[in-house]
């Protein structure tokens, strides 16, 4: 007989886990304990349980498989719930392990106790409570399998305090191979013939074009049958910014001209994407219900198919595989006004890419610090983006290689960048590092440096402060001028927050300064953190707060 704790490590074990991230509780003391005897399974202790879950989310991202969260009942459990909601709108692959209050409690509001299965139904591809140190392994088994399968997502797993520590004869499980869908060879003879008369066709390409392998495809798939490619927002990384083929990062608030040019395509291919509000910049590229071109629409799962747009043709396949099979097939000659097409196309991101080193009084416009740092940081590069205008100048100036590997929440939640700096310095030893993130982002989940330090991982955290909610001022603007209420914050000297951390910190505050300070801190052994004083005025890539005051 083995304790259920016990099996349920064994389980993970036999899943390839070898790192989980967690805030300890006593409700799953025995896990933990468990654990303890546990040496290939490295147990990194967040100091939120939001961080935890992020992290987790950011290294699923970066393994393709289940990243793994575990966290105390109630207040851990509430706590965490940041990272599963961007499991489920990032379609990321997270299992999360939650104390429960024993057995005999439940049900009579007992010290911390929340009913999982009611709080994240609506978040989580499947919640369980196991009761059963017998189930505890065939529970698990089947987490890692619905974590994984169609659209990715979170899974939940309950544990009662007092199962944990019952003993069961039932052993630790071997993982179910997991059956992602195929395109048939009718299907990809289909998609190629609409490629074949389209004069204008365009890609869409999403997340779920997963790895090297993927983006390798998507390449040869776009340079074979000269089609230009758009990613998905926060999907950069997906295909080199600089190939000719390469159209635009379909991000937030772009100006109208990316999505007039897109919408002269006749064909969209939107790959490996759910086709979602904003990489269709609100439903307009291709417009709902309706689109103007014709629409084929690839996905690992059926429920985003046809469900907004009526779609010419609709796979239920895996991205990669079906840019495999495409890519088997030869292309005929080329019509020459698909190469106008191409270069009209890129001709969006080429002048994205012009960027002049402005000067502003009240600070340094945040986008000459991305121009600086596109030119210096390594090819491969790991860029970890939290939320805010900030991020605006990332999505429009960074220079996104196919090798490089953007960590960014799609769901938009603030507090992701510091987390996924950590999950990514400690899996990826030989890659740069480099989070950009706000103020505000930064106060929500800063903390978590210490585990820079407690590892000595050599991150590069720069925050971009103008000592503002700068996208929420930017709505105010726009939208309720001259009453800006609840934007403004006051805040410490980040550098010195850095050294009281253990973290090497510095300050950029004049144009001048930029290439000196940056210098220095990437060639810190171990975290350094640079503090930008950000221009107010030039707190978005495509606009400022004169030119939207003007407007008015
Ligand atoms: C967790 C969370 N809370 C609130 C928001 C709404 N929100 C989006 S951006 C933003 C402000 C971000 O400020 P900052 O990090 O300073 O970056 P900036 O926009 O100033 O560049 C807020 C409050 C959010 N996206 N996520």
């Amino acid at each position: 007989m083995t304790r259920a704790a016990t099996v349920l490590a064994n389980t993970l074990i036999n899943h390839g886990v070898d790192r989980v991230f967690c805030v300890p509780g006593e409700s799953y003391l025995a896990l933990i304990d468990a654990l303890y005897d546990t040496p290939s399974i490295d147990v990194v202790t967040a100091r939120h349980e939001g961080g935890a879950s992020f992290m987790a989310v950011a290294d699923a991202k970066m393994t393709g498989k289940p990243g793994i969260v575990m966290v105390s009942r109630g207040p851990g459990a509430t706590n965490a719930s940041i990272g599963i909601h961007v499991s489920q709108q990032d379609a990321v692959p997270v299992i999360m392990f939650v104390g429960q209050v024993s057995r005999e409690d439940r049900g009579r509001g007992a010290f911390q106790e929340v009913d999982y299965v009611k709080t994240y139904s609506d978040m989580a591809k499947w919640v369980i409570e196991v009761n059963d140190a017998d189930k505890i392994s065939e529970c698990v088994r089947r987490a890692f399998v619905i974590a994984q399968s169609g659209t990715p997502g979170p899974v939940i797993i309950s544990l009662p305090e007092d199962m944990l520590l019952d003993e069961t004869n039932a052993p630790a499980l071997i993982p179910a191979k997991i059956y992602q869908p195929k395109p048939n060879m009718d299907d990809i003879l289909e998609i190629c013939d609409m490629l074949a008369i389209a004069k204008r066709p365009l890609i869409i390409a999403g997340g779920q074009i997963g790895g090297n392998k993927g983006r390798n495809l998507l390449r040869i798939v776009s340079e074979t049958w000269n089609i230009p490619v758009a990613t998905a927002w926060r999907h950069q990384d997906l295909f080199n910014t600089n190939h000719p083929n390469f159209s635009c990062h379909l991000a937030f608030n772009m100006p109208p001209i990316f999505k007039d040019t897109l919408n002269e395509s006749d064909l969209i291919i939107g790959i490996g994407t759910r086709l979602g509000d904003v990489v269709t910049q609100g439903y307009k590229i291709p417009s709902a219900p309706q689109p103007i071109q014709k629409l084929i629409h690839i996905y690992n799962d059926s429920k985003p198919l046809g469900n907004v747009f009526q779609t010419d043709l609709a796979i239920v396949a895996d991205a990669t595989k079906t840019l495999e099979l495409i890519a088997t097939i030869n292309p005929p000659e080329v019509p020459k006004e698909r190469l106008d097409w191409i270069s009209k196309a890129h001709a969006l991101s080429a002048d994205r890419f012009k960027w002049e080193i402005s000067k502003a009084s009240d600070g340094v416009p945040f986008g000459n610090i991305i121009a600086h740092i596109r030119d210096i940081a390594d090819d491969d590069a790991i860029t970890t983006v939290d939320a805010g205008n900030f991020a605006t100048f990332v999505h429009r100036l960074y220079d996104y290689k196919i090798t490089n590997l953007q960590l960014a929440a799609v769901a938009g939640a603030m507090g992701m960048g510091v987390p996924a700096a950590i999950a990514a310095g400690l899996r990826a030893h030989n890659r740069q590092v480099i989070c950009f993130v706000g103020d505000g982002g930064f106060q929500m989940t800063g903390n978590e440096i210490s585990i820079a330090v407690e590892r000595n991982l050599p991150i590069r955290i720069i925050i971009s402060n103008n000592s503002s909610l700068g996208t929420i001022r930017l709505y105010q603007e726009r939208l309720y001028p001259d009453r800006t209420l609840a934007t403004n914050m006051t805040n410490p000297d980040f550098s010195k927050i850095a050294e009281a951390y253990g973290v090497k910190g510095f300050k950029i505050e004049k144009n001048e300064d930029i290439g000196e300070i940056i210098r220095q801190a990437f060639e810190v052994n171990g975290p350094s953190l640079i503090e930008v004083n950000s221009s107010l005025e030039y707190l978005a890539a495509y606009i400022n707060i004169s030119q939207i005051k003007e407007s008015h």
